[in-house]
């Protein structure tokens, strides 16, 4: 813990014994000599916590104009002059309906080309929708419209550029916001009346008021809760709340906990879970988002901690920080129910699968180039065709000393198996941590994904989504086709009957 959160911690400490104190009659009037005595002022905490602004859609269309341009921000208590949208670090959330109309004007005032991607929808990848492949170059502005099914699954999505080379960057300065889906069956009809935050975590790096281009990991990095560092957040005792926590950052790791509290889980990267899971602590990986419900304990005061994560030998090491202090004083409140069934989608196991394919992460000795089966990134090479209707069987493994987070476009997809041990069914996710390895031997996730609304079909991609990895080539094209394909979507991917030996991947570019 850093000097900063032990005065913060010692501060408000001190602040609710004093409270507490005046509570139970302390100035000395508390057997009251003298008579009626006028009962002491208890000075709540102020909270500092505030959620990014909204932008809700109105008779089923979120019509927005968003510039990117260069902005003087602070972050914390540091001025830096970034690209960020709406002249924000903190940009407005989206937040609409299944089946909603979603209408973006992108204006580009930025010195470099950038685009739009809303990251976890399953929506189109084609034309003006959910696109990678359009370029909005420098002064150019374009109009996005992307249209939510009406079967959309609900939760918390974001959107940010996905420009091959760039993107770590783009990201890095701070665009990035959140994106919510509402409808009937979520949020669960019993946690409706409960208060709603959105927990935007964001790092950024900072050098003479500038963010360096390219980031370095080893220049340390600024995490943020919507752009505040270390805010206060205040419950009163058995409170109900339901937090979005979402990783909007370049390139860096979370493993969120909150003292004295089990979150409990009830959606992962906008899939609703099967049923609330207990977390004592929750990693999210770069680019995942968790909805949790937390249900506030005791008087007291509690660090809701990132905790330290070790990305392996040839990875970083992010130290534990302090996202907020959570105030829980007042009068006791209400809980409210936490439902045990949740509307997750089927659970794929035991369907019929269609392909299986195998793909190794890997990476060269310096640790600068990164490989998805040995190849780097090629624009123009479709790595992978698959069948609209199909549902395929991955093998993901990582050869490599640093996690990995796998995350495919479009679609979402359920883990069955990590290193030979079968998962439990919990629900679907857009996001896996790939463990690294220390042996030699790859680590192997197994994941089922259902190429089957007839909304994906067109080309996208699947990638690392750590910053720096994807923008050095760990990301592959994908087509899904609404025609046989043969025998050729066989010859994308590996043959995962075949043992991996992670000496064939050097990733030598
Ligand atoms: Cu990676």
């Amino acid at each position: 813990m850093s000097r900063d959160d032990d005065r913060t911690r010692w501060l408000l400490s001190a602040a609710i014994a004093l409270g507490l104190w005046m509570a139970i009659g302390g100035c000395g009037d508390g057997n009251n000599h003298h008579g009626a005595t006028p009962t002491p002022t208890v000075s709540p905490i102020p909270e500092t916590f505030a959620d990014p602004p909204e932008i809700d859609s109105v008779d089923g269309v979120l019509d927005t104009t968003m510039t990117v341009q260069p902005e003087t921000i602070m972050v914390g208590e540091q001025e830096v002059t970034a690209n960020v949208y709406y002249g924000l670090y903190t940009p407005p959330t989206w937040r609409l309906r299944s089946g909603d109309i979603l209408r973006v004007k992108l204006e580009n005032m930025i010195d470099m080309t950038t685009n739009l991607h809303t990251h976890g929808l399953n929506v189109s990848p084609m034309g003006d929708s959910d696109n990678i492949f359009l370029h909005i170059n420098p002064t150019e502005s374009f109009s996005y419209e992307i249209k939510l099914p009406d079967s959309h699954p609900p939760g918390t999505f974001y959107y940010h550029p996905h420009i091959y080379g760039t993107t770590e960057f783009q990201i890095g300065n701070g665009m990035s916001g959140g994106i919510i889906v509402d409808n009937d069956e979520y949020p669960p009809p019993s946690l409706r009346g409960v208060k709603q935050r959105t927990m935007l975590l964001k790092d950024i790096q900072m050098m003479q008021g500038q963010v360096p281009d390219p980031p370095m990991s080893s220049n340390g990095t600024t995490r943020s809760v919507n752009g505040l560092v270390n805010p206060t957040i205040v419950l009163h005792p058995g409170e109900t709340e339901l937090w979005r926590i979402l990783n909007i950052g370049a390139d860096i790791y979370y493993d969120v906990q909150l003292d004295g509290h089990v979150l409990q889980e009830i959606s992962r990267d906008g899939n609703s879970r099967t049923r609330p899971i207990d977390r004592d602590h929750i990693l999210i990986p770069t680019s995942a988002r968790v909805d949790v419900v937390v249900s506030a304990g005791a008087p007291g005061l509690y660090l809701l901690n990132t905790l330290p994560i070790d990305m392996g030998p040839m990875g970083d090491y992010y130290p534990q920080v302090t996202l907020a202090t959570v105030v829980v004083e007042g009068p006791p409140a209400t809980p409210a129910p936490v439902p045990t069934k949740l509307p997750a989608p089927e659970d794929l196991r035991g369907k019929p699968i269609a392909k299986r394919r195998k793909f190794v992460f890997s990476e060269n000795m310096m640790g600068d180039q990164f490989c998805i089966n040995n190849m780097q990134y090629d624009p123009s090479r479709t790595d992978t065709t698959v069948q609209l209707g199909d549902i395929e069987e991955w093998t993901i493994q990582n050869c490599s000393g640093e996690n990995h987070v796998f995350h495919i476009h479009q679609l979402d997809f359920q883990v069955i198996e990590r290193d030979g041990v079968p998962q439990e069914y919990i629900g679907r996710q857009d996001t896996v941590n790939l463990p690294y390895t220390t042996t030699g031997d790859p680590t192997t996730t197994k994941v089922l994904l259902p190429f089957t609304d007839p909304v994906i079909v067109g080309r996208f991609v699947y990638h690392c989504h750590i910053g720096e990895h994807e923008d050095n080539g760990m990301m592959q094209n994908i087509e899904v086709v609404d025609e046989p394909v043969g025998d050729a979507g066989a010859l994308a991917g590996l043959d995962p009957d075949e043992p991996t030996d992670c000496n064939d991947f050097p990733c030598p570019f």
